[in-house]
Order: structure tokens, then sequence, then C-alpha cells
């Protein structure tokens, strides 16, 4: 199986505009300046990375921005000019909804289940509908049509539609999968484990609710002997895990997560050797780092990813982790250990960052066959010429900066459907394929 990470391209409206409660960086650096070229610049600079390291890259593409269709169904008339101008008039929040560029994070597009791990055979993918944030639940519907254009080939992949927005599903930052290191005894299939919080914690919402992952996990076909259906804990929720992503990554048969990432986390670690003995679970004490800690420096939002030339595994880390001494410390003492986490790489998404997107946030792996590989749509599989014309069209067209009133002008409404038809056609996608 050949793992590729597709990463969301950070569109022109890169801003901050506090959407996300119980996100902290969102609402940390809410009314901030942001600055969406040099964002996508380091997006794009992270997959050249993962690139370097053999790895395989794709892309999801960012929104149409501004949301012109979501306005016009929240009763706004006229040209898409006026109803941009109209909305902004009468209620700046909508505005920044339709302006959101949360679609960068494709951790959230969907849960994605492949072939060796489903009833039939095939790829699944289910749409995620974020239904628990506006901004984030009005991404559905384009990440489908692009999903259904890149996963169109049936003989390999089947898309599902989101499950009812009533079950708030936030898809693959939600979702962990371990596989048996290689040569391993007993029974080799695939651990599924899925994470639901509950209610509200802190005041912050549960957006990952219990029904929405088992409704996956049916509609894909996975053997219930082999999913875990785990709680995250209220502890992690309060402090601004508003995915479990932000506490917890998995790879091959590594498990990363925070001491206080689960609910139970005793009887996560028991389920797991049960039916994974080779598992390794690498737990990390509060003692060390603590879990405010691990949220600030998003130690956990890196990339777990196997390198294929060395065998061993890299975790690809925020710069923020390095800058702290608990984290930095702990993660050398856990390479020097030699466990089968060998190596540690650094990326700036700085401004990913401060919307609480790290690197992991930024990425929806699809584990695939050679076979179904080809089958992938090309265009949104990158190489180093794709990567030089997404730089090319980034560098001209994205804005260097939005401020909160920006979001009002014209001029940026316009200027974002530029860049976004000049990266769709650098992409090769026709006008309004996409
Ligand atoms: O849903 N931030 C995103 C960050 C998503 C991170 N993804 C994962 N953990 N996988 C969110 O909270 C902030 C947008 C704003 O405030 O303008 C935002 O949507």
């Amino acid at each position: 199986m050949i793992e590729i990470n597709f990463d969301g391209i950070i569109g022109p409206t890169h801003n901050y505009a506090g959407l996300s409660l119980g996100n902290r960086a969102s609402s940390a650096n809410a009314g901030a300046v942001s600055a969406p070229r040099m964002a996508a610049l380091q997006g794009v600079a992270k997959m050249r990375r993962l690139m370097a390291l053999g790895l395989e890259q794709g892309v999801f593409l960012p929104h149409v921005r501004p949301n012109v269709g979501w306005l016009r169904a929240l009763g706004f008339v006229g040209s898409d000019a006026e109803v941009c101008a109209t909305a902004w008039a009468s209620d700046r929040g909508l505005m920044a909804n339709a302006m959101s560029a949360s679609a960068m994070w494709t951790a959230n597009a969907g849960t994605v289940s492949p072939a060796t791990d489903t009833a039939d055979g095939l790829c699944h993918i289910s749409i995620a509908n974020l239904s628990t944030m506006p901004h984030r639940a009005s991404e559905a519907e384009q990440t489908e049509r692009q999903l259904r254009l890149a996963f169109a080939d049936p003989r390999f992949f089947r898309v599902h539609s989101p499950v009812p927005a009533a079950f708030g599903d936030e898809g693959a930052a939600n979702f962990m999968r371990l596989v048996p290191p290689p040569g391993a005894a007993g029974d080799t299939r695939p651990v599924e484990i899925l994470v639901y919080g509950k209610g509200e914690a802190g005041g912050f919402p549960a957006r990952q609710h219990r029904v929405a992952s088992e409704a996956v996990a049916r509609r894909h076909g996975l053997d219930p002997a082999r999913v875990l259906v785990v709680r995250q804990s209220d502890e992690a929720i309060a402090a601004g895990a508003f995915h479990n992503d932000v506490v917890a990554v998995s790879n091959g048969h590594v498990l990363f997560a925070h001491e206080h990432a689960f609910a139970d986390p005793s009887a996560v670690r028991s389920a797991v050797q049960a039916r994974m003995p080779d598992a390794v679970i690498v737990e990390v004490p509060a003692s060390r780092v603590s879990l405010n800690t691990a949220i600030r420096t998003y130690l956990f939002n890196s990339q777990l990813v196997t390198v294929p030339a060395a065998g061993g595994m890299a975790l690809i880390l925020p710069a923020e982790a390095r800058e702290n001494e608990d984290v930095w410390g702990w993660l050398n003492e856990l390479v020097a250990g030699g466990g089968p986490i060998r190596k540690l790489e650094i990326v700036d998404v700085r401004e990913s960052m401060r919307n609480g997107g790290g690197p992991a946030c930024l990425r929806l792996r699809v584990q695939v066959t050679p076979e179904a590989r080809a089958a992938i749509d090309p265009r949104f599989l990158l190489d180093d010429d794709a990567c030089t014309r997404v730089e090319a069209a980034i560098a001209r067209h994205w804005p260097e900066a939005i401020a909160p009133d920006d979001l009002g002008d014209p001029r940026l409404w316009e200027q974002c459907t530029l860049a976004r038809s000049a990266l769709t056609s650098a992409l090769g996608f026709a006008p309004d394929e996409i």
C-alpha cells in the first residue's frame, strides 16, 4: 500500500475571524492581520518536505470564496457583489463565515478506510458534515464535489455523502488506524480507533459524536471486532483539544498520545494490546508535558509517517514544538530511546497554526494499492512541476495581508475569485469544473 497525503492548499481568504469556539488558537488570534500568501507558501513548503522524504503528496483545492451560494441560501439577493455587500452590511459575522479558508484543514474533509479494512475491498471515504461550526459545515458540499472527482473510479473507491448533520462528524481528525509491523504473528488485520466526545466540556462543544463515528464504521464495512470506539477525555476538550488529533496520532503499529487524551486510557491500552500485541503505545505523561503545553505546541498534531527509504518513522512537527523545552527535551529522549520513531522534522506552518491547524490538520491520508493510485485523477497529485506552478499562482495572486475590515472590501472578493481560478487552471481544471 502507498500512503498519499492530500493537503489543502491554503486559500487566498485565509484570515483570523475567531470562528471556532473551543479552538484556543482561533480565539486568541481573533482580529489579527493574516498573511495568506505566506500561509499558502508555508503549506506548499511542507508538502515539498514530505515529497523530499519520498512520500507521495496530493492536494485539494481551496473552496469558492466568498461563498456566495451559501449567502444566497440565507436570503441575500442580487449580483454576487450585491449579495456580499448586503451580507457585510447586515451581519459581518456571516460574511466572515462566507470568507473562511477553513477547507485547508483536510484532516476534516472526510474519513478514509483503505481497501484492506473494508468488507467489499473498496477504499471508502465518508465526507464529514462538520456540522458543529457554521463556517465548517458549509465545506461539505464542495469537498464532496472535489473528492468525487478525485476518487471517481468505482473499481477502487466509494465516496459517501455526509452522515445526517444531527450527528457531528469531523472526519479523519478523530480516526486512527494501527497496522501490525511486518512479520507480526497472529491476527494481522488493522485496528481502527474511532474517537468521539460527549456534550460539552469547559463550555466547549464536543464536535465528533459517537453516532456519527459508528455510522461511518458501518457504512465502510469495517469489522466490528477490529473497531474500538473510544471516548475523548472532557479534560482534553476543555483544554482546547477540539479534535482528537490535537492530542493523539497513529501510524503503522505506533499510537502516540497524551496521557489525558482519552476518558479511560487504560481501557484503550488493553483493548489495543488485546487486538494487536505488537502495537507500541507511546504515552506522554502530563508530568513531562502538560496538556496545555501539548495543545499550545501541537506536539501531537505532527504527521507521524513511515519514511520509505530509511524504513523508520519520522514525526513532522510544527516549529512551535521545538521552541518549548519540555516538548523538545521529551522528543529527543524518545528518539534516543531507539523506538520506532527515529527522526524529527520541523516545518513552519505558523499561519495555519494561529487558527489551530498544525501539520496533521492540513492533510488527509489515503492509502491505496498502485492500481488504485493510478485511478486517482492525476490533477490532484503533486510532482515538482505542479508544486512550482502552484507556488507561482500563490506568489502572483494571493493577498499579502487581510485585516478584519478587509473582509468587506469588494476588491478583496474579486482578487480572491481571480486567485482561485489562476490556481485551478494551473492544475489543469477547466473553469467551473471544480
Ligand atoms: O475547525 N480552525 C479549524 C482548525 C481545524 C484543525 N483541524 C484538525 N485538528 N484536524 C477548526 O477549528 C478557525 C477559523 C477562524 O477562526 O477563522 C478554524 O476553523
